[in-house]
């Protein structure tokens, strides 16, 4: 069975996820307020490894200067004591009524300029914690009509804004990279940069691209009807996944941020896998919210949910992989040879031409006759899952 989650296993927590009171559109918070220092402590003990924090989740939103000092003083001590570290950091561009229609891309301009200097204010406070990783949800980018927003200008501005916080990063020598978190809707009714697709279109007209990656969290994707896997793939792919948002989501509606695997338990399976098997290594970052239902007992009980569904999962996988059956039924649904190139080695369109078995004398039907046993190798995969094949 599995065991215990490590320092190595990099489980992370946003202060905001356990720390959420559980107000919602309907009801009043069920929780109250939670020290960031207890949830360092409490996070230390469960056995992660990292604690990511909002501005405004460790320095309420207008503290004088000796406030933000003492409030980033306790925090500080409470990573010493525990070892803490803090791989991520970000802004709260979307709780105060000033970003109500946006930060980076607001039609005011003067909210605009504010947005990026308080991003720039947490940015010096992540670089001196350590943080490799900064990410931008611009949960507020968007809009309700399409009377409202000038989508091309607004593409603009955010580019402007990413492109003025990057060069902030070179100019001060930060060892940090900007991860931009995708979402289809909600809070606004539409958001920009819906998608991790639309996100990596996006940071292709960068001026420093390669500064920038993306976040991706399971929900939003869910939310969106996409495959998070495959978003996931083409995100490794691109060499541009900084960072991951694990969460549980059960199809398109509304963001519930539940347990990792208490969604989609065949797609967080096979996440995984990808995540194990394809080269990341960066944090494995829970971003869900503790259900409203929950006492704070519930609160700790759920984020241990998190990092025991994550090592079983890896469990399985690496199970699946070992089964000398799957690896039988791989070859045969083709995955080895998916992984070899089309063309051979210099050969040239006109060399293609040239190829009879390529085309006048292959034989289609015959090829089409194949059978990849693709079910076998899905019920494999469920079959490991459910610990039917341990
Ligand atoms: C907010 C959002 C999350 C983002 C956080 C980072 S804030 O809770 O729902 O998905 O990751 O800003
Ligand atoms: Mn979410
Ligand atoms: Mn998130």
């Amino acid at each position: 069975m599995a065991g215990q989650p490590t320092r190595d296993d990099k489980f992370s927590f946003g202060l905001w996820t356990v720390g959420w009171r559980a107000a919602d559109p309907f009801g009043e918070p069920t929780r109250s307020p939670l020290d960031p220092v207890e949830a360092v402590h409490r996070l230390a003990e469960l056995g992660a490894w990292g604690v990511t924090f909002h501005d405004d989740d460790l320095i309420p939103f207008g503290s004088d200067d000796a406030a933000r000092e003492r409030h980033i003083e306790r925090f500080r001590v409470a990573l010493e004591a525990t070892g803490m570290v803090v791989p991520m950091a970000t802004t709260n561009l979307f709780a105060h009524p000033v970003f109500k229609d946006g930060a980076l891309t607001s039609n005011d301009r003067g909210i605009r300029r504010f947005a990026l200097r308080k991003v720039m204010r947490n940015l010096d406070l992540a670089a001196e914690l350590g943080a490799r990783t900064y990410v931008l949800w611009g949960g507020r980018e968007g809009s309700e009509t399409d009377a409202a927003k000038d989508v091309r200008a607004a593409l603009d501005r955010y580019r402007e804004g990413i492109d003025t916080l990057c060069q902030y990063v070179l100019d001060q020598g930060y060892d940090i990279r900007l991860a931009l978190e995708p979402k289809p809707n909600e809070p606004r009714g539409d958001i920009l940069l819906p998608t991790i697709g639309h996100a990596l279109a996006f940071i292709a007209q960068l001026e420093h691209g390669e500064l920038v990656g993306v976040n991706p969290e399971v929900g939003h994707e869910q939310m969106a009807g996409l495959n998070f896997v495959h978003g996931i793939g083409q995100a490794l792919w691109a060499g541009k996944l900084f960072h991951i948002d694990l969460n549980g989501q059960k199809g398109p509606r509304y963001d519930q941020d539940l347990v990792f695997g208490h969604g989609d338990l065949l797609s967080a399976f096979f996440l995984v896998d990808l995540l194990e098997h394809g080269g990341y290594d960066g944090p494995r970052h829970f971003d869900y919210k503790p259900p409203r239902t929950e006492t704070i007992d519930g609160v700790w009980a759920s984020a241990a949910a998190n990092m025991r569904t994550y090592l079983l999962l890896r469990e399985r996988a690496e199970a699946f992989r070992a089964d000398g059956r799957v690896q039988r039924a791989m070859r045969r649904a083709g995955l080895d040879e998916l992984a070899v190139p089309t063309l051979a080695d210099g050969e040239t369109p006109a060399d293609l031409l040239a190829d009879r078995t390529a085309f006048e004398d292959f034989d289609p039907d015959a090829a089409a006759s194949r059978d990849y046993g693709f079910v076998t190798l899905a019920q494999l995969a469920l079959e490991h899952l459910v610990g039917a094949q341990a």
